[in-house]
C-alpha cells in the first residue's frame, strides 16, 4: 500500500538536531550500532563512516520534503543523463551547504577527532574523466541550489578513473578502488530494478488488418538496480538525487553447470553482467572494449527511461504531457542511444503512433555538445549497432527517412547536404552517427562557451543548423562557488566577508564590490597573504608526496587538466625549456623566481599525451638539479591529478596556464577557477578564456597567440612549420635540445618523433604560437615585478568572475531550455 495516499496518519520523525553535544551522541551511536566498534579501537575510517552517516541523517529530513514538494505542485522535473559525474569528496560540501560545518567540527573535537584528518581521509569519487564529469557534478550542486526538482543519472562503476602513478617519468595507471571502505553516502534500491535487453531479433506482429506491432526479443538480459545519493544545495533549501545503476545478472550462478563441474562456466553471465559497470570508460581501442562501451550506454539509457516514465505515470495518466513535466538533458553524445530507446518504449511497450513518440520524444531531450574534435563525436559501425540494439536501428532508419524527406522535400536539400545529415555515415564502413541522432531528436542543441557555439553552427552541425536554424543556443559553462571557492578557499572566503559582507555566497554577482577594493593598499596585503598561505599549502603536499622543496615567494605558474596534444603541455614545457636556456645564458638578469607545476592524467592509450608526461618529468629532472639555475626555475609534475588535488593547486595558484590552439578547447571550467581564486590568466582566445576577457577587462589578463579563424586559415594555406622554427632562434634551440636527448641522455631519440611532430606539421599550432607565449610571458613577469598592479589584476579577477557561477548556467538552461 502506498503510504502517502493512506488515510492512517503516521507520524512523520522529527527533524535531527544539529547541536555539537547532539551530533557528537550519534557518532558514538553509529559507531557502535551501525559499524559495530568500540570507541577505543575506532580507526580514523570508521569515524568517517560514522560522522557520514549522522550528517546524511540530516540531508534526509530535506531529501523527503523536496520529494514531496514535486509530488504537490507537479512541477517539470529535469533528467540529466551522463555517463560522467566527477564528484570528488562530499563531506565537505554537504556539511557546507548544511551550514552545520562548525557544529560538526566541534562534535568531533570534543571526541578527540580532527575533522580535517577525517574528512581527508574520504575517497574522491572520481566516476569521470575531467571536464565534462566535473561540471556534471558542478551542475548537481547548482540544480538543487536553484531549486530546480533534478535527478542525474549515470553509471555506478566500481572503478572510476585509473590511480596514475609514476615509474621513472612514465605514467603508470592503477585500479581506483573509492568502494574499498564501502559507501556510506548511497542507498541501495532494490526496488527499482528494470531488466535491459542486448541482441537478439525483433518480430513484427499483425500488420494485415491494423498497423503491425514489433516485438525486440533480446537474446541477453540484465538487472539494472538503483543506488542513490542525495545531493545537497548550497543553504539545504532543496535537496536532490543522484542516481547511478549498477548492473547484476538475472541469475547469480547457473546452479546446473556448477553442479555439473564448471565452476567457472557457472558464473560466466554475472561476470559479464558486471563486467558492464565495472569500469569507467573502457579502452576502444579493442571490437570487445567498442561493444562494452555501447552497452554501457544503452544499459543506463535504458534504465534511466524506464524509471522516468515509471515516475511519469505515476503522478498522470498517459505521455501526453510528458514535454510539459519531463525534460531530459543529454550530456554529450554519451547517452544519445536514448532518443531510439525512447521512441521504441513509447511505440512499442506503451503503444504511441511513430509521429506521435516523435513530437513527444523532440519535446522532451535537449543535447549539449562538448567538442568539435572529430574523433570525439561518436559514431558505431552498422553492423555492431545492428546486433546489439536491432530494434534501434530500425527505429534509426526510420528517424532518418523521415528527416531526409522533409529535407530534400522542404528545404530542397541537396546530395551532399543530404549525406552531412544524415543518422548513417557512407564514407567508408557505414557508421550511425550519434550527434546527428542527438540533434535531430533534441529540441535544443547547446554548445559551451560563446566561441564554440559560433563554431558548432558553422563546422559539425552546421548542415543540421540550416535544416533546424532555431536548435542551437548557447549556455556558457559555470563552476558551483561552493566547492570552488568557499571550500577550497577559506581564507580567501572570510577576507572577502570582512570586505563586503556575506551577500556573495548567496550571489556571486556581488562579488563585484571587490572592484572597489583592488586598489587598496591593506586590502592588497591581504590578499597576497591568503595567496602565500594557500602556496605554503601546496608546497607542503608537494614536499610530503614528492620530496620537492617549493618556494611559496616564487610565482606559481600552474597548469592541471587532462594531458592532450590541443591543450598544449608542449608549448608551456617548451617555454619552460627556453626559459632554462636563458638564465643559464643571463645570469646577470633578475630573473622572476618560477614554479612551473603541472597535474593530469593521459588516457591509457594516448601515446604522445604519455610522453609529453614523461617530458615534463624528465625536463624537471635536468632543470630542477642544475646549480645554474639558483632556484630561479623549478618544473614539478604532480601525480595522480583529482578533484582533492584540484582543491589544493587552484587557491594556489599566481598563474593560470590556458593555453589550448584556438578553436579547439569548447569552453573550459579550470580556467574559471583559477581566476575565481585570485590567479591572473595567461591564455589563447579559445572556448570561455574570451568571455572571461570579456568580463574581466583586457588589462586583467594575459592574452596571446592566433585566433580561431586565424589558425584555420593558416592551416588552409599550407602552413609550414620548419620554417618558422627556423626563424626563432629560441623555439629552435629548445627543440633541438629536447630532440637531441638533452633531457633524455638514457635514451636520447626518447623525444625525437614528437619534436619532429612539430617540424613537419604541428597541427597543434605550437611553433606558430611560440614566440607570441614567450613574449606574454615576460609581460607577466613584468607585472610580477610590480606587486601592487599584480594584486589589482588578480583581485579584479575574483571581483569579476561572479557570472561564471554555474548557478547562472543553470538558471539559462531551466529558463531557455528546460523551461522548468
Ligand atoms: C569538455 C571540453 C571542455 C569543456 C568540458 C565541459 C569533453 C568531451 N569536453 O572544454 O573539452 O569545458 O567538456 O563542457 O570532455
Amino acid at each position: 500500500m502506498d503510504n502517502t495516499l493512506s488515510t492512517i496518519n503516521i507520524p512523520q520523525p522529527t527533524p535531527r538536531s544539529t547541536k555539537p553535544e547532539i551530533l557528537a551522541e550519534e557518532i558514538i551511536e553509529r559507531l557502535t550500532y551501525r559499524i559495530g566498534k568500540d570507541v577505543k579501537v575506532a580507526k580514523p575510517h570508521d569515524w568517517l563512516t560514522a560522522s557520514i552517516l549522522v550528517v546524511r541523517d540530516r540531508i534526509i529530513d530535506r531529501w523527503m520534503e523536496s520529494t514531496r514538494r514535486v509530488y504537490r505542485s507537479g512541477d517539470k522535473r529535469v533528467y540529466y543523463l551522463s555517463l560522467e559525474f566527477l564528484i570528488g569528496r562530499l563531506l565537505r560540501d554537504a556539511v557546507s551547504n548544511l551550514g552545520v560545518m562548525s557544529e560538526l567540527k566541534d562534535a568531533l573535537a570534543s571526541l578527540g577527532v580532527d575533522i580535517n584528518v577525517v574528512a581527508g581521509l574520504e575517497p574522491d569519487a572520481a566516476l569521470g574523466n575531467g571536464g565534462l564529469g566535473r561540471l556534471a557534478a558542478c551542475f548537481m550542486e547548482s540544480m538543487a541550489t536553484v531549486d530546480i526538482p533534478a535527478y542525474g543519472y549515470g553509471i555506478r562503476y566500481v572503478h572510476g578513473l585509473f590511480r596514475q602513478q609514476m615509474a621513472e617519468g612514465w605514467q603508470v595507471e592503477l585500479p581506483e578502488t573509492w568502494l574499498a571502505h564501502g559507501n556510506p553516502w548511497e542507498f541501495e534500491r532494490r526496488e527499482s530494478s528494470y531488466e535491459i535487453g542486448f541482441g537478439g531479433a525483433v518480430e513484427t506482429i499483425g500488420g494485415y488488418d491494423e498497423p503491425p506491432r514489433y516485438v525486440w526479443k533480446p537474446a541477453e538480459r540484465v538487472i539494472a538496480t538503483a543506488y542513490d545519493t542525495p545531493v545537497v544545495g548550497w543553504r539545504a533549501q532543496r535537496v536532490n538525487t543522484l542516481r547511478l545503476w549498477s548492473a547484476q545478472p538475472i541469475d547469480p550462478i547457473l546452479l546446473d553447470a556448477f553442479n555439473a563441474g564448471d565452476h567457472i562456466g557457472a558464473l560466466r553471465e554475472s561476470n559479464k553482467a558486471e563486467a558492464l559497470t565495472r569500469v569507467l570508460y573502457p579502452a576502444d581501442a579493442t571490437a570487445a572494449g567498442q561493444e562494452l562501451r555501447l552497452r554501457q550506454e544503452y544499459f543506463f539509457s535504458s534504465a534511466s527511461l524506464q524509471d522516468i516514465l515509471r515516475r511519469h505515470l505515476q503522478q498522470y495518466p498517459d505521455f501526453t504531457n510528458l514535454p510539459d513535466k519531463v525534460a531530459i538533458q543529454l550530456n554529450d553524445t554519451h547517452p544519445a542511444v536514448s532518443i531510439g530507446e525512447m521512441m521504441r518504449l513509447l511505440i512499442d511497450v506503451h503503444g504511441i503512433d511513430f509521429d506521435q513518440a516523435w513530437e513527444l520524444t523532440r519535446g522532451t531531450f535537449s543535447y549539449t555538445n562538448h567538442t568539435l574534435l572529430p574523433e570525439a563525436l561518436e559514431s558505431w559501425p552498422v553492423p555492431l549497432f545492428e546486433r546489439l540494439l536491432p530494434r534501434h536501428m530500425q527505429l534509426v532508419y526510420a528517424i532518418n527517412a523521415k528527416i531526409l524527406l522533409e529535407a530534400r522535400k522542404e528545404k530542397g536539400f541537396s546530395d551532399a547536404q543530404i549525406r552531412s545529415i544524415s543518422l548513417i555515415d557512407e564514407n567508408g564502413d557505414r557508421r550511425v552517427r550519434m550527434g546527428n541522432l542527438a540533434f535531430v531528436g533534441s529540441h535544443s542543441i547547446n554548445g559551451v562557451s560563446s566561441l564554440h557555439t559560433d563554431l558548432m553552427k558553422v563546422t559539425v552541425f552546421s548542415d543540421l543548423h540550416t535544416l533546424y536554424p532555431m536548435r542551437i543556443n548557447n549556455k556558457t559553462n559555470g563552476i558551483t562557488p561552493r566547492r570552488w571557492l568557499m571550500q577550497c578557499n577559506p581564507g580567501l572566503t572570510s577576507l572577502i566577508r570582512e570586505a563586503i559582507g556575506d551577500k556573495f555566497l548567496d550571489d556571486t554577482d556581488a562579488l563585484q564590490e571587490l572592484d572597489a577594493f583592488a586598489d587598496d593598499p591593506t586590502f592588497q596585503e591581504k590578499f597576497a597573504d591568503v595567496k602565500r598561505a594557500n602556496k605554503v599549502q601546496l608546497a607542503n603536499l608537494v614536499g610530503s608526496r614528492m620530496g620537492i622543496r617549493l618556494d611559496a615567494s616564487a610565482m606559481f605558474d600552474i597548469q592541471i587538466k587532462r594531458i592532450h596534444e590541443y591543450k598544449r603541455q608542449l608549448l608551456n614545457i617548451i617555454e619552460a625549456v627556453a626559459l632554462y636556456d636563458q638564465i643559464r645564458s643571463h645570469p646577470e638578469l633578475e630573473w622572476v623566481p618560477r614554479v612551473k607545476l603541472f597535474a593530469g592524467k593521459a588516457a591509457p592509450s594516448y601515446h604522445n599525451a604519455k610522453l609529453i608526461i614523461k617530458l615534463a618529468n624528465d625536463v624537471a629532472r635536468v632543470i630542477n638539479n642544475d646549480p645554474a639555475v639558483r632556484g630561479l626555475l623549478k618544473v614539478v609534475f604532480v601525480p595522480n591529478y583529482n578533484v582533492s588535488l584540484a582543491e589544493v593547486m587552484v587557491p594556489a595558484a599566481d598563474l593560470s596556464e590556458q593555453i589550448s590552439t584556438a578553436g579547439m578547447e569548447a569552453s573550459g571550467t579550470g580556467n574559471m577557477k583559477f581566476a575565481l581564486n585570485g590567479a591572473l590568466t595567461i591564455g589563447t582566445l579559445d572556448g570561455a578564456n574570451v568571455e572571461m576577457r570579456d568580463h574581466v577587462g583586457e588589462d586583467n589578463i594575459v592574452i596571446f597567440g592566433m585566433t580561431a579563424e586565424e589558425v584555420v586559415k593558416v592551416r588552409a594555406d599550407t602552413y609550414e612549420p620548419r620554417a618558422l622554427i627556423e626563424q626563432s632562434k629560441e623555439l629552435s634551440q629548445a627543440l633541438d635540445a629536447i630532440a637531441t636527448g638533452v633531457f633524455s641522455p638514457d635514451d636520447r631519440s626518447r623525444f625525437t618523433g614528437l619534436i619532429d611532430g612539430i617540424y613537419n606539421h604541428d597541427w597543434f599550432m605550437v611553433a606558430a604560437d611560440f614566440d607570441a607565449y614567450a613574449a606574454a610571458q615576460r609581460t607577466v613577469d613584468q607585472i610580477w615585478t610590480d606587486p601592487k598592479s599584480w594584486h589589482s589584476k588578480t583581485i579584479r579577477n575574483t571581483a569579476r568572475m561572479g557570472w561564471f557561477s554555474s548557478d547562472r548556467t543553470i538558471r539559462q538552461y531551466a529558463s531557455e531550455i528546460w523551461r522548468a
